[in-house]
Formats: structure tokens, sequence, C-alpha cells
């Protein structure tokens, strides 16, 4: 290594989200000079963004919060089972200052480029502002629902009332009350979104052009007696996340659907359905995702469900998934979602049925005729899991692009590190157990601070991921999803975003094994000294 390039700092983290928080705070305890860039006013990642009505958990509040600290799990109330996007944000911004976080994070940089330095062995940052920052290592948190699609709709950009994509929401109250308003996309976003929307709209048109499997989140308050007993039960509960397939509090059912009585089957159904939280999805069957007969059961389950719900029978129709089964795709979790169908503000249009032609300057025009709007929400979603990487000029050893390394496909070694990309780290990037995403961040944060921690203490100052370890992890990611049936239907689970070029096609871009058995992988390589990586 000949160079006079010396690291402005030992790590810069882009994102200061869940992941890129806890990550400053892990590599400040080892007394290295680090520096977080956000291209946000303030600290949140997803939390700071995703400010659209609504917005709230779906995983249950205490199991979602960080577990690292036990000061701060005892100093923190929760308000409710499943809390609301202020109340998230107002605790990420209390762990920014209990841990005095903000002074090594630079507000409004959001980096344009990040190039590898071959001779100096480091990191070329450079923000939107033009400002170039130089690390040895470079740590992405950039999340993986962090780079939001608007439709590919003639027109879009010229309605002249206001628009707002749902991640991308003003800090300022958006007033619906007595407005005509557009929400396209039914996804878990415009789920809750249709719902507060809703009670207040003048008129709400739903745009959907794919329905999905929707339960209900059952929330409720935390009572005083409750919030003892969370407190209480927290290295429990934590310990109960770290067992379960994808950390969340629900596990699957250790009964295939078919080893119980009809009777017995539909009784477990409807306690699922009328339980709080992801229960019907992830504490269900051990057989419902990956059995279609199995499946087929729950789906016919919850398609009744919602015919029971909608009051008009073609409207249910319409509500009801007739591409993928219950639990393929992500499960939004909903509150009186299929009831708003039944009030006489709110109309449904099936865009599948009578396609959106243009957005015009007044509204949105289908092959049925045109509709007018003061306000349009796009609840279109994200280009999931590897687009917040495509959305920043990656450049590896010899000068090649990350966009093009993965052009088919994500390829990496434990979702952490990708060949010909050293010292480059990331946080739930693609490969990785996603689940309930705090438990998976605060695994992620501390292997890679181990494997930092042991480069500082060997005074090694290069990590490459082996190509052969890349090859072995790649093809382990593909073969754990064999037979899921969700990695046969289209989403942004596969990766597939109709607005993006080059994205019509599913990859394997989670690994979808169990939690606790990519842990257990990530711990073996950690433990036998990181033979797959090439270390100097
Ligand atoms: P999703 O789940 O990707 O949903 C996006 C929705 O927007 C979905 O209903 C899409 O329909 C719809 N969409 C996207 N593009 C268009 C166009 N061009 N025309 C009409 N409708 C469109 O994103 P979310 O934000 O709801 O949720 C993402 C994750 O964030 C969620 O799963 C949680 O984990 C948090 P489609 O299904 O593609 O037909």
């Amino acid at each position: 290594m000949t160079t006079d390039i010396t690291p402005d700092y030992d790590a810069i983290i882009i994102g200061a989200g869940m992941s890129g928080m806890y990550q400053l705070l892990r590599l400040r305890e080892l007394g290295l000079k680090v520096l977080v860039l956000e291209a946000g006013s303030g600290v949140g990642g997803t939390w700071y963004w995703n400010r659209y009505p609504g917005a709230r958990f779906d995983s249950e509040s205490y199991s979602y919060g960080y577990s690292f600290s036990q000061d701060l799990l005892n100093e923190w109330n929760w308000s409710e089972h499943f809390a609301a996007q202020p109340e998230t944000l107002r605790y990420l911004n209390h762990v920014a200052d209990k841990f005095d976080l903000r002074r090594d994070i630079v507000f409004h940089s959001r980096v344009r480029a990040a190039h590898y330095l071959d001779d100096a062995r480091c990191w070329e940052i450079t923000s939107e502002d033009g400002t170039i920052r130089r690390a040895r290592f470079l740590v992405t948190a950039i999340g993986p629902l962090s780079a939001p699609t608007m439709p590919r709709i003639e027109g879009v950009g010229s309605f002249k009332g206001e628009a707002y994509h749902t991640a991308n929401w003003p800090h300022t109250p958006v007033d619906f009350a007595g407005k005509r308003v557009a929400v396209i996309g039914t996804g878990s976003t415009g789920v809750q979104t249709i719902q507060e929307v809703s009670k207040t709209a003048g008129h709400l048109t739903v745009f959907q052009r794919t329905p999905n499997w929707c339960a209900p989140l059952h929330n409720s308050k935390i009572d005083d007696a409750t919030q003892a007993q969370v407190k209480a039960n927290y290295p429990e509960m934590f310990a109960r996340c770290r067992e379960t397939f994808a950390c969340f509090l629900h596990t699957p059912d250790p009964r295939g659907t078919f080893e119980v009585s009809k009777e017995e089957r539909e009784a477990f159904f409807e306690k699922l359905y009328a339980s709080p939280g992801f229960g019907i999805w992830q504490g269900n069957f051990r057989d419902i995702l990956v059995d279609r007969a199995a499946n087929a059961e729950i789906t016919d389950f919850v398609a009744r469900q919602i015919r029971q719900r909608v009051k008009d029978q073609a409207v249910a129709e319409k509500l009801i998934p007739k591409n993928h089964g219950f639990g393929t795709r992500r499960v939004p979790l909903e509150t009186r979602y299929y009831e708003v169908y039944n009030q006489p503000n709110v109309e449904l249009v099936d865009i599948k049925e009578t396609p959106i032609v243009r957005i015009t300057p007044t509204g949105i025009e289908t092959s049925a005729g045109a509709y007018e709007f003061d306000i349009i929400v796009y609840a279109t979603g994200f280009d999931a899991i590897t687009g917040s990487f495509d959305r920043i000029d990656i450049r590896g050893a010899g000068g090649q692009r990350l966009k093009d390394k993965w052009a088919q496909g994500p390829q990496t070694f434990l979702g952490v590190q990708v060949e010909g990309f050293p010292n480059m780290m990331m946080l739930v990037g693609p490969h990785t157990a996603l689940g309930n995403i705090p438990r998976s961040i605060e695994y992620n944060v501390d292997w890679v601070t181990r494997l930092i921690r042991t480069m500082r203490d060997r005074h090694l100052t290069f990590a490459d991921a082996k190509p052969e370890a890349v090859a072995a992890w790649t093809e382990h990611v593909k073969n754990i999803g064999a037979g899921l049936l969700s990695n046969e239907v289209s989403s942004w689970f596969t990766g597939v975003n109709s607005n993006v070029e080059g994205k019509q096609t599913r990859i394997i871009a989670r690994y979808s094994g169990s939690a606790p058995a990519y842990r257990a992988w990530c711990d073996e390589v950690a433990d036998k000294g990181y033979r797959e990586l090439e270390l100097a």
C-alpha cells in the first residue's frame, strides 16, 4: 500500500435511522472517529420520512425498540401496543439525545457517491453539496425501504392540486377535511393512509391495482399494569424474539394445517384473526407459507372475513386478491380498513378493469372517465432492498460499479459484504434476515462492530469477501428460499417494482431462512476468524 492519503475518519455511516444510530454508538465505544451522513434534517430514517396519516407499527412497540440499554428500556413508556409514527420518531429523538448522537451526524447531507480508493484502502464519500470525506470503513445504513418510487404514469407532475408520496410527507399537517382525495396504492402504506383519510375527506377515491390480504391489527392503549409487566418481562421477551423465525413475538405453530380437524382449524383461524398483530401471518400453522393446499385454507378463511365485512359484494370481490395467497406478500395490518368501503364518501376504482390513462392538471383520467381531486396521495411504495444502493454511485476496487455487479440480482456474503467492495459493510442489506427489523439491526451492527474491532486490534486495514464465500452464501440464500410461496409472487419481497426500469423480474432479494439460522451462520464466521474474508 503506497499512498499519502490518510482517511479523515475511521468510519463513515450513511443514514441516521435505527441502524445508523446504533452503529454510531457502537463504533464510538471502540474509540473510533465516526461520522454519520444523513439526508434528512433529523434522525429516525423510516420514521423520519414516513409521516403519512395513519403510519404506525405492525410489530408490538416494545418488541421493536432497541434492546441494548436497560436504562433506555426502563425509562421509555410506549403508549400503545402498536405505536403511531410520531411516538416512534419521539423515541428515536430521545435515543439520539440520551446517547448524544447528534454531534457526530451531519444532517441535510445526502450521499451522491462513494468510491473506494485502492491504494489508500479507504472510501471517498461525496455528498450532494460537493463535500468530500474519506473513511477507512463505509457502513451503509440506508434501509431496505427508503427509495420511494412514483408511478410511471403519463402526466405525473402535471397535477395542479396538492400531491404527496407517503414517504416524502410534509412536516406540517395536511388537511383532508371536506376535500376530494385520491389514494393510489393499496400496500401496507396505502391501507394505513386510506383508513385515516377516510375519516375526514369529503370524498376519497382509492385506485387499486392489486388488492392485498389484510388482517386486523387490534391495537390498544397500554395501561399502567401492562406497562409494568412489559418492563419486568423485557429479558424474556427479547429472548423469545431471538428464538422466533423472524424475530417477532409470533412464531409458527408446530402443527400442520391438515393435522387438525376442520373445526379445530376454523377455530384456530378465528382466534388468530381476533388476536393483535402478525400472529395470523407469523404464528399460523407451520405450512401455510409453503404448502399450496394449506395456504388455500387460510386464504379462503380470510376471503370469507372480507365478504362479511364489506356490504357491497361486488366491492368485496374487488378487495379479495385473486393472484396470490394469504401471506405470500407482506400482510398489511388494518383497523376497520374493509369497513371504510361501506362509507358513502369512499369509492374503490379497480384499475385492472379501468386503467389509469394519465394524471391531468385537475385529477386522474382512467379508461372509464375523468376524476377531479384536490389532493393526490401516492402510496406507490419503494424501489426496495437494492434501490437505495442504486441511487448512490458506489464504486469498488478498480472502479467497478455496484449497480453493474448486481445487475442480475445482489451477490453478497452474509448480506454484509460484497466481493470487490473492500471495507464496505451493509446493515440490513440484501440477503439478510429482515423480519422484525430492529432485532436484525442490533445483530447486524454487533457483527460489523466485532469485525471492525478485530481488524483494529490486529492492525488490519482491508477486508473483502472472498469470491467463493459470496458464491456459497448467494447459493445458500437461493436454496433456503426454495419452496416458499412468496418467492413465486411479485412484490417488493422479490425485488419487483413496475415503476423502475429493469426491475420487472423476480429475484431472491431477502434471506428467507430463520433469523436464528442466519445468526448461527454469521457467528460461526466470526468465531472461526473470518476465513471467508480476505484480511490484510
Ligand atoms: P408496496 O407494498 O410496494 O405497495 C405499493 C402499492 O402501490 C401497491 O398496491 C402497488 O400495486 C401500487 N402501485 C405501484 N405502482 C403503481 C402504479 N404505477 N399504478 C398503480 N398502482 C401502483 O409499498 P408500501 O409503501 O405500501 O409498503 C412497503 C413496505 O413498507 C411495507 O410492506 C412495510 O414493510 C413497510 P401492485 O401491488 O404493484 O399492483
